[in-house]
């Protein structure tokens, strides 16, 4: 696939683009990334993106005419646009899966205060990552475009995301690596012991108590499967 990146500064992508697994993965050629300055298709002299807003108020808003006619020498049959806002629907790793399926994905960045309200219908979905404000969109579009190109064939390990936290509604299992006793604090033992059904049994039911713990939100929408509804009769029958 391939990400386009419209954006004011093109140079705040350049090391995460080079770096571990998102820099092997577009070495390898799993993805393309391209980088776009919108600041080159203004018209005026003194190249401004942006103007006051109308009917007054604080800071600056990014005008349609560069942007817009950046987007147009981008835009690709089939390509999908989405715009990084604030006002946007959240990103999850749902979107992450859609977003990885496209052949093109075009990623709008924003900054200053906003952008003129005409560039929203031009554009297929606007995306925030959070409910909190950046001061431009780079940094969303860079957690956009990490969890999309992991996703491409290639990138990682083949099944490497199939357990991972969010994959199938809850968080991942707790990990644990050598030493099993560090400084009196010990790895569970079932990890140690061998039997893969006890393990996978352990790990199912420490990824729903982790998830009914520390996000009860997802917890509550989670469709359980019959494994699992095994092993929370069984863990609750233990523990009477
Ligand atoms: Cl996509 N942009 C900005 N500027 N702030 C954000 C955001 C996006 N998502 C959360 N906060």
């Amino acid at each position: 696939m391939k990400i386009t990146i419209l954006t004011l500064f093109p140079e705040m992508f350049e090391d995460m683009l080079k770096t571990s697994v998102i820099g092997r993965a577009l070495a390898k050629g799993c993805a393309e990334v391209e980088l776009v300055q919108i600041r080159d298709f203004t018209k005026d002299k003194h190249r401004h993106v942006d103007d006051t807003p109308f009917g007054g108020g604080k800071g600056m808003v990014m005008k349609c005419q560069p942007v817009l006619d950046a987007l147009s020498s981008v835009r690709t049959e089939g390509s999908h646009v989405i715009m990084m806002s604030p006002a946007g629907v959240k990103f999850d790793q749902q979107k992450a899966h859609e977003y990885a399926g496209k052949d093109h994905l075009i990623i709008l960045c924003g900054h200053y205060e906003g952008m003129d309200y005409r560039i929203n219908s031009h554009v297929d979905e606007l995306v925030s990552i959070g409910d909190y404000v950046l001061t431009g969109g780079e940094l969303a579009a860079m957690v956009i475009s990490d969890a999309v190109i992991r996703l491409q064939k290639g990138s990682l390990a083949e099944g490497s995301t199939e357990e991972e936290s969010h994959e199938n509604g809850l968080l991942e299992y707790p990990q644990y690596t050598q030493p099993a006793d560090y400084e009196g604090d010990l790895v569970p033992a079932v990890l140690l012991s061998g039997n893969h059904a006890k393990i996978r049994e352990w790990r199912i039911l420490q990824s729903l108590k982790l998830t009914e713990k520390m996000r009860p939100d997802l917890y509550a929408k989670h469709e359980f499967t019959e494994e699992e509804l095994k092993i929370l009769k069984k863990a609750a029958k233990e523990a009477e």
